[in-house]
């Protein structure tokens, strides 16, 4: 099966099946509390899949009908992408079946199936009618249009059927991007004897790699993924829009919860105070100026109040730009959905699209106050503008970005201005010429180096540096080595990262330290060496005796080599300067000329050795053969 990043969510009233067509889709009883056998009915969200002709995989949440668990609902379709509405044939349209279909509209979900279930309880007129009462109700939602079919999870009528509409809504959906940052909020969370940690949500965006750092909030703390599941698979990636479940290396239960988030580090921040765009429902009663609210998001409730800026009253199914104060702290950024419900009657009255996670406090009647709300709300051309140019993964000129977005030169020049000022967009000089990308791309790579470095660093400990080219892996690999050199430089500058003379990329606070054992084995190589500096002994036949493993060899030389302990001279090992030692001491004995026994003497060596040096010595144009001997080559003297 193809796994899709789509997630369907079930809705509609208590008792009118959508745990049973579930099971009818899938095969699996997604109610499995002890107290929802019980009571028959479902209390918090389910989570299976659903395999569709096409090859399809569909995540797929069941959600509780309930009106006692409209915050459990709220958090299942929290992340869902289309929905799957049930309406019981016998029943037709209750309470529950409108609230839900409104919280669907106010998250923006605009695809979908409504099944008219139990359809075997009733007569076929009676159906006809169900239907149209349905349809009626959805022409004035976000569903309209959605297909609506009668089946029944009992005897499995249009059973198959209502998984072909799924499939063709399935196929319209706009999958998410696995791009740029990621996010995932947290609903459930437990302890697996052998495994520690695993926590399981619906990725909201970006991807997770095994051995990346994501950040929980709230309390900051990184930790690392060890492990992913998506779909109860082992993957080695997790992608937006798929149920994942994540084993947290060194994570304690009491610091995560359901609600918590995990992140790409520095994306999320906690606020209590959101500009939004309101929108109330037509069916609600208006609302004054202050009115305090319930306020849903994501795995979360808080209290709160909604702060109306520029009039006395919202009047029911209008909207408007205005505040949000929130008494508990959220976790949203731009673009996000809030549902709102009245925190008197209970009922939901409006959704929010969050348009300023840190607003200031405004006064009322500041004149600016909603020119700058304004400016906000246009924010969704603008990040269309710049989805396009992460998607490209690199960085860009104008003229390119022009191609990219689609905008005339000038068009494009003057977006770049704005959203430079605006602080979203960066530019870079390279290699002469004016580059940009986003605040999104750069926190991603930047991640991503910083990620490699850390790995780097520790399956390297005696290496000064990483290799630049060798950062370029995975989406790095998108850059030219000169754009990612450019960007090295703003991330040194930055102090997250040094760049060493010799070329090498180290973590800005990254310094070699020597364990005890590293420090006497490799002191005793280096006077090995030098006790006898022209008759060097034999690398490996010398880690043999001093009993050090031939594993380190390779990061014990880089280490002697990067710390000017050893020198290679034609392919022989010796200590460092031994080459110019040697020279001297032959030019103070022998000014001019000398045989190779005579140097081998002087140095107290073997033919074999002296021969390497004098060859060197010939190379390097201080030498040349004469006959059996030698001469030094006189130096022009130019001064
Ligand atoms: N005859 C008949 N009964 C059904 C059908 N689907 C569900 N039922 C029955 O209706 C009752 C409620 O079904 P559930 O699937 O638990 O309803 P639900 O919508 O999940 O309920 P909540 O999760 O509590 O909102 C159960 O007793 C089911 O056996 C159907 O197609 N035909
Ligand atoms: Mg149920």
């Amino acid at each position: 099966m193809k796994q899709t990043h789509i997630i369907v969510g079930t809705a509609g009233h208590v008792d009118h099946g959508k745990t049973r067509l579930t099971m009818a889709l899938t095969g699996i009883d997604t109610d499995r509390l002890p107290e929802e056998k019980r009571r028959g009915l479902t209390i918090v969200p389910g989570f299976t899949y659903v395999d569709l002709q096409s090859g399809r995989r569909l995540g797929l949440i069941d959600v509780p009908g309930h009106e006692q668990f409209i915050k459990n609902m709220l958090s299942g379709v929290a992340g869902i992408d289309m929905a799957l509405l049930v309406v019981a044939a016998d029943e037709g349209i209750m309470p529950q079946t409108i609230e839900h279909l409104n919280i669907l509209s106010l998250l923006g979900i605009t695809k979908g199936v409504v099944a008219i279930t139990k359809s075997d309880l009733v007569e076929e007129e009676w159906l006809e009618l169900i239907v149209e009462d349905v349809s009626k109700l959805l022409a004035e939602s976000g569903l309209r249009g959605a297909p609506i079919i009668a089946v029944s999870a009992q005897t499995g009528f249009q059973v198959e059927e209502l998984k072909g509409l799924l499939d063709q809504q399935a196929a319209e959906v706009q999958e998410r991007s696995s791009l740029g940052l990621c996010r995932i909020p947290v609903d459930r969370v437990f302890n697996k004897s052998g495994f520690g940690i695993v926590i399981t949500g619906t990725l909201w965006s970006g991807s997770i790699r095994r051995g990346q750092l994501l950040e929980l909030l709230p309390g900051k703390m990184e930790y690392s993924v060890r492990g992913i599941q998506v779909h109860g698979q082992q993957v080695d990636e997790a992608l937006a829009g798929q149920r994942t479940a994540l084993n947290l290396k060194g994570a304690k239960t009491e610091k995560i919860k359901p609600g918590c988030w995990l992140a790409t580090p520095k994306l999320l921040q906690e606020t209590n105070r959101v500009d939004v765009k309101l929108t109330l429902l037509k069916d609600a009663k208006s609302i004054p100026r202050y009115m305090k609210v319930r306020v849903f998001h994501g795995m979360s409730e808080v209290l709160g109040r909604v702060r109306l800026l520029d009039r006395e009253v919202l009047e029911a199914g209008e909207n408007c730009l205005c505040q949000l104060e929130l008494y508990n702290s959220l976790t949203p950024i731009r673009g996000d959905r809030m549902i709102l419900r009245s925190s008197s009657s209970l009922e939901t009255i409006a959704g929010a699209v969050v348009l300023d996670v840190h607003p200031p406090k405004y006064k009322s009647s500041n004149p600016q106050t909603m020119k700058t709300l304004q400016t906000k709300a246009q924010w969704d051309s603008k990040q269309n503008f710049l989805l396009g140019l992460e998607n490209a993964g690199t960085l860009l000129s104008i003229k390119e970005m022009a191609e990219i977005v689609q905008l005339s030169l000038e068009e494009t020049k003057q977006k770049v201005e704005t959203l430079l000022q605006a602080k979203q967009l960066k530019a870079v000089e390279v290699a002469g010429a004016v580059q940009y990308y986003s605040v999104a791309s750069d926190a991603k790579w930047q991640n991503d180096i910083m990620f490699t470095l850390q790995n780097y660093h520790q399956s390297h400990p005696l290496q000064k540096g990483m290799p630049c080219p060798e950062l370029r892996q995975g989406r790095l690999k998108k850059l030219a080595l000169k754009q990612l050199n450019a960007l090295l430089g703003t991330y040194a500058q930055a102090r997250l990262l040094k760049i060493l003379p010799e070329g090498l990329i180290a973590k800005q606070d990254f310094a070699i330290s020597l364990t005890p054992t590293q420090h006497l084995e490799l002191t005793a190589i280096v006077s090995a060496y030098e006790k006898n500096p022209f008759a060097p002994p034999d690398w490996e036949e010398l880690l043999g005796s001093l009993n050090i493993s031939l594993t380190k060899s390779q990061e014990y030389l880089g280490w002697l080599f990067d710390n000017k302990k050893l020198e290679t001279i034609g392919k022989v090992l010796f200590a460092y300067e031994t080459f110019r030692r040697a020279e001297q001491i032959l030019r103070n004995k022998y000014p001019r000329e000398f045989t190779i026994a005579q140097a081998r003497d002087l140095w107290g060596t073997s033919r074999k050795y002296a021969q390497v040096l004098l060859d060197a010595m010939d190379e390097a144009g201080l030498t040349k053969r004469n006959k059996e001997s030698r001469i030094f080559i006189a130096r022009e003297v130019l001064l």
